[in-house]
């Protein structure tokens, strides 16, 4: 790298230093609104102003992708002002409402941001998911196979790697064969609530070599390095390599006074160690000092600029908490502000001038346009927004037939399968495109025939050596570099990352995916936090959880799932189904395959008052039990209610005293019910819900519409549930939470009573456990009969 541009980096790293701390210092100077701080961490920022500075003005190339560290949004932010992609306007309103937002952030921020970041740990974890995509869709031979790969970046806090995912997927990345990924830990040795222990950076060294990971440190900046190869440079090496944490933090937030003192006390000796202090000034002390590898861009860019593999690489980057700011090295700098006398100070020594805080080459050594042609000419920057858009991918009518006849008898999971089967055995762009992921769960969910169609991804080709040896198997596992699953060990938190990044990977790498992953469904749970990431990204997937709550009776109390059909109706970005019946399933998921595509405005549809335009993730609630089959037509007005949430399996009478509705596997039993009251209830309908979040959804939509004058919005369960009399009942069931549809009385103010699942852990055949839970056609049946007047069934009914 030339001279002047090291010059001209050190300037930009000194701008971003004081715009990210002013844009936090602003954000924080507004009046206070319920009396709520406003927060940012200047302190975290500081510590990776010289590593981000490094990447993003010689390092990075556009088909880089990148997370960064949750607090060190300001310092993303603030280069990307300084590259003209981020507003002034947005950088003052910081943490307000259309501000640059806390976390960087896909969705919300202008900026060209490749990964959001927030819950610590996942933005880590994603970009190892997305180089695998990236490996995938590069294999595929699709038109990327031309471009470059990139490198996925991770900036890490050094207290990210306490939890417990990023292990997940370092192990998870091994079997993978993982390239192109770069996790650089901004080793500040400080987290939230203090320092973190002595000698982490040992156990990351031999965490990550035991995964195949190369392990790069940067712990001593050019000038510590210079001053090691003065004479008793042997010694202050010595010393630094032998100083705790907690110590060197303390000394860095005293300053150069207290180093010298503290030097010379331990190591002066009136010598060789003496006089090379002597020859430096107490500002120079403490530079040296505080000159880590992870603010040293020399040595930042060199170090990066060296490695020449595709290789998994961690840089343990020594850095300074608040470097450069007097909050350097204090343990509770974590949330810490500097005061105002004390940003005063700084903006001093920054040579800002008052009014002038914002220009960007305010108190620098080279004027505005040196500077943004500077930054316009680095090879990040210059290639302008590198987020892509694709074609969708072509679907064609009936590209998902009703996998089974009228009164067969078949669980949603197997026509699921069934379905996939038939898309496998296709030739079409939809079967192409199609990439499927399980945690462990692949045959046991019925993405077995597809898998053995379409066979396992791998980068290099893996024989089946069952196949080979002949020994019979239902499974044909090959691995290829053309097979379209991608099978994980059992960690739900790497399932819900790799669906985030393949559902990413139109706009990360230009390639439409159609990502589908099976997982049983109490362990939705277990991947809840990654789950809610990749829909806060706009990831676009559909997750199948199968088998769920209590029908899968035998198979278990623990993996009994009763919250899950809420999770699905409370997530956003995510349109959630519990069909019951085979030609239900078929018609949700030909409309999911064009749903998770679509990229429209934010505008809802009148009819339903859902934000369709939008598009979303779908999440898909099975279930094992097997039903037989209603005879009917699937005709279009058919197939608009099952996308809609509901449609009248028995249509209610003028005089309806009472509807029984149900979601999912239950079906059998609120038609059972519906049977053993039809001669003694007038009217009785039956109300087959497909999706309780889309009806529940688009009736609070029609409401919000009314509420700003649309006087004739409705939703699609206003206008199923307007014609029914005030007298009603509604009995409602779902095997699980009953919440999921007692919401249904409030809609036009029906008595109502929810039938559902509460607790869990009973096992027992099906039928005991419907007895157990009361969700069984007598009960169902007893309830309903109670709640209304006419003749009352006996409990032996
Ligand atoms: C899952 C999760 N838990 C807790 C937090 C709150 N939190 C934010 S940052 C942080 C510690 C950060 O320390 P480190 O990663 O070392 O970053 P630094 O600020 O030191 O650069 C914590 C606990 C969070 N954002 N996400
Ligand atoms: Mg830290």
């Amino acid at each position: 790298m030339q001279a002047d541009s090291r010059q001209i980096l050190r300037e930009i790293e000194r701008k971003v230093l004081w715009l990210s701390c002013w844009v936090i210092d602003q954000a924080n100077r507004r009046e206070k609104v319920d009396g709520v701080k406003v927060g940012g961490h200047q302190a975290s920022c500081a510590s990776m102003v010289s590593i981000m500075t490094s990447l993003y003005c010689d390092v990075l190339r556009p088909e880089d992708r990148v997370a960064v560290k949750p607090h060190a949004s300001p310092v993303f932010h603030a280069l990307q002002y300084l590259a003209g992609n981020q507003t002034r306007e947005k950088l003052e309103n910081f943490r307000g409402f259309g501000g640059a937002q806390s976390y960087p952030s896909r969705t919300k921020d202008v900026d060209d941001v490749d990964f959001s970041t927030g819950s610590v740990g996942l933005g880590v974890g994603i970009t190892a998911f997305a180089s695998i995509v990236q490996d995938y869709v590069h294999a595929r031979g699709w038109a990327t196979a031309g471009r470059p790969k990139g490198r996925m970046v991770a900036l890490v806090g050094d207290a990210e790697l306490d939890e417990g995912n990023i292990y997940e997927c370092l192990q998870e990345g091994w079997k993978h064969d993982l390239r192109n990924t770069w996790w650089i830990i901004d080793y500040n040795r400080q987290s939230l609530d203090g320092v973190v222990r002595e000698g982490l950076y040992d156990r990351i060294e031999t965490v990550f070599r035991a995964f195949g990971w190369e392990v790069v440190t940067l712990k001593y900046g050019a000038l510590q390095r210079a001053a090691f190869d003065e004479p008793g440079g042997a010694a202050l090496k010595g010393w630094i390599d032998r100083c705790p944490n907690q110590l060197y933090s303390a000394l860095t937030f005293q300053g150069g006074a207290a180093w010298r003192k503290r030097l010379m006390d331990e190591i002066g000796d009136q010598g060789e160690v003496s006089a090379l202090l002597e020859r430096r000034t107490d500002e120079e002390v403490g530079a040296v000092m505080e000159n880590l590898g992870g603010h040293c861009l020399s040595s930042l860019t060199d170090t990066f600029n060296a490695i020449d593999h595709d290789r998994p690489t961690v840089f343990i980057a020594y850095t300074i908490k608040g470097w450069g700011t007097p909050l350097a090295g204090h343990k509770d700098n974590h949330a810490g502000l500097m005061t105002e006398p004390q940003m005063r100070a700084f903006k001093k020594r920054m040579n800002i001038r008052d009014g002038h805080e914002w220009d960007p080459a305010e108190g620098l050594h080279m004027d505005g346009k040196a500077l943004k042609a500077f930054i316009a000419g680095t090879p990040f920057f210059a290639a302008g927004r590198r987020r892509h858009r694709t074609a969708p991918v072509a679907l064609v009518p009936d590209a998902v037939p009703t996998p089974a006849s009228p009164r067969e008898i078949i669980s949603t999971q197997t026509a699921f399968g069934k379905i996939l089967d038939a898309i496998a055995k296709s030739d079409s762009e939809l079967a192409d495109r199609i990439v499927t992921t399980s945690p462990d769960v692949t045959v046991s969910t019925n993405l077995g025939p597809w898998v053995n169609r379409r066979q396992l991804f791998a980068r290099t080709e893996l024989a089946d050596t069952f196949r080979d040896e002949r020994v019979p198997s239902a499974q044909k596992w090959s691995f290829t570099p053309h097979g379209q699953h991608i099978e994980l060990g059992i960690a739900e938190m790497n399932l819900f990352l790799l669906l985030g990044a393949m559902g990413l990977s139109h706009s990360l790498f230009g390639e439409r995916l159609i990502p589908i992953g099976t997982v049983y469904d109490p362990f939705v749970s277990r991947g809840l936090d990654a789950l809610n990431y990749a829909c806060y990204q706009d990831a676009r997937f559909m997750i199948v959880g199968t088998p769920s709550g209590v029908t899968l009776a035998p198979e278990g109390g623990a993996h009994q799932s009763i919250a899950s059909p809420l999770i699905g109706m409370s997530q956003d970005g995510l349109a959630s189904f519990e069909p019951a019946f085979a030609d239900e399933l078929a018609v949700i998921m030909s409309w999911a395959f064009d749903y998770i595509q679509r990229d429209g405005e934010e505008d809802p549809d009148e009819r339903t008052w859902l934000r369709d335009e939008t598009g979303g993730a779908v999440y898909l609630r099975l279930s094992t039990r097997q039903l037989e089959q209603p005879n009917r037509a699937r005709d279009a007005a058919f197939e608009q209610s099952v996308v809609d949430g509901a449609h009248w399996l028995r249509k209610p009478g003028p005089n309806c005293d009472l509807v029984i509705a149900y979601q999912g596997t239950v079906a059998s039993e609120a038609i059972a019910a519906a049977g053993m009251l039809a001669d003694r209830r007038r009217d009785l309908g039956v109300l087959a819900v497909t999706s309780a979040d889309r009806l529940n959804a688009g009736w609070q939509a029609a409401m919000r519409a009314r509420a700003r004058g649309h006087v004739g919005a409705t939703g699609h369960i206003e206008r199923l549930l307007a014609p029914l009399p005030r007298h009603t009942a509604i009995v409602t069931v779902i095997d699980g939470h009953p919440a999921t549809l007692s919401w249904l009385g409030g809609v036009i103010g029906h008595r109502t009573h929810s039938l559902g699942v509460e607790h869990f852990g009973q096992t027992g055949t099906v039928a005991d456990l419907y007895r157990h839970y009361g969700l069984d056609a007598a009960n169902i049946a007893q309830v309903a009969s109670n709640l209304t007047p006419g003749r009352k069934l006996g409990w032996a009914a």
